[in-house]
């Protein structure tokens, strides 16, 4: 059995290393809910085997389906990929999974943080979320690692790091009252710095418009390395993602991370807005508590929202003419790696994109 660590990862020596550092694999789960998947999640399933099959070209993938769902992932995804049966809600790994700490012997627990699907009832994304609260328990039992048990809700989407003890989060997630209503920044603060053994945390005010996440930071804004970023943007002034990415901007660039270095910020431009057709808002079952979807709204797309393989790096494209552009900026920020893009709108369509799909799992 698996234990509840009392102590935190800060005290213990063990820190969240950054999405760039080596991987012994990666979590995944089945889309299934008709809710939020159009047209029974024949589709998102397409798209999210295409996002297995490339990150399984790099590293383990493993994918959590539930027993309903067990025997089509299993037939549907490549040989290589793990399939494993654990129930869920929906499957948005990165929010619903553990977050991976390690320390320098090389062994790692886990940080089990509490979930309440994106605002609980004030604004959450859906209702109960109950199994997917459970995730990182099960991931503990069967990667055979203890847990951390972090007293703060949260979501992976809403962080990243550089591995070093810098943080880089949105004040309009982590300060939502529908997170720690009871909690100030400076406990929010102090928590991340303990169970994330941290040193220093970067606010940006605001994530990308219309992020139905209340703002996560991995849509907008990411570390390629310590000591550098990427932020989606776009030089439309008129586009109501222009003043967001202008002060993140301004912020990231004046900002120093724990070492004292200046941020190197590299701006990747987003595609031209994602709108949902009408085809697109059919075949969505529509149920109370679920967010219905609607002709003519804009998706939060950006290119941003990728995931660091060993070896690779995959990312979303959109059919838009910056997908080349984008591909070949990344290939210039990451030159060691191999730049896979997988078409992801479906993905879009369901609120979120590859990084939220994925958790890493760091190299022991
Ligand atoms: O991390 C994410 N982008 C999750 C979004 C959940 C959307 C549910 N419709």
């Amino acid at each position: 059995m698996t234990l509840i660590l009392s102590r935190c990862p800060a005290d213990d020596g063990y820190r969240m290393p950054g999405e760039f550092e080596d991987h012994d694999g990666c979590w995944m789960i089945w889309p299934e809910r008709t809710d939020n998947w159009r047209m029974g999640a024949k589709l998102a399933e397409k798209a999210f085997t295409a996002v297995a099959e490339a990150i399984s070209r790099f590293e383990m993938v493993t994918m959590c389906v539930s027993g309903r769902q067990f025997v089509n992932a299993r037939n549907r995804l490549p040989e290589q990929v793990r399939v494993i049966e654990m129930s869920n809600n929906d499957s948005w790994m990165r929010d619903v999974g553990p977050t991976f700490v390690i320390n320098d012997q090389g062994r790692m627990r886990l940080v089990d943080w509490n979930f309440n699907a994106w605002g609980g009832l004030d604004e959450g994304l859906y209702f109960p979320w109950d199994q997917d609260d459970l995730i990182p328990r099960k991931i503990a039992e069967i990667t055979g690692v203890d847990r951390y048990k972090a007293p703060l809700v949260m979501e992976g989407g809403s962080i990243h790091v550089d591995g070093e003890g810098t943080l880089i989060t949105t004040e309009e997630c982590l300060l939502n009252p529908n997170r720690n209503p009871d909690l100030s920044r400076e406990q929010i603060e102090d928590h991340l710095k303990r169970y994330l053994n941290l040193k220093k945390i970067i606010w940006l005010p605001r994530g990308c418009y219309n992020d139905e996440t209340d703002g996560h930071v991995d849509n907008l804004c990411c570390f390629s390395r310590p000591g550098e970023v990427i932020l989606n943007w776009t030089d439309d002034q008129d586009d109501p993602q222009f003043p967001i990415s202008k002060e993140a901007f301004e912020i990231l660039r004046d900002a120093s991370d724990v070492r004292g270095r200046n941020l190197k910020v590299h701006k990747l431009h987003q595609p031209k807005p994602v709108i949902i057709s009408a085809e697109e808002c059919q075949g969505v079952d529509l149920v109370e508590g679920s967010i219905p979807r609607q002709v003519g709204d804009r998706l939060a797309a950006s290119y941003v929202n990728f995931y660091i393989a060993n070896g690779g790096l995959v990312m979303p494209l959109f059919g838009d003419p910056q997908d080349q552009p984008a591909m070949d900026k990344m290939r210039e920020l990451f030159p060691e790696r191999e730049i896979v893009g997988v078409f992801a709108r479906e993905i879009l369509l369901g609120g979120g994109n590859i990084h939220c799909i994925t958790q890493q799992q760091p190299k022991t």
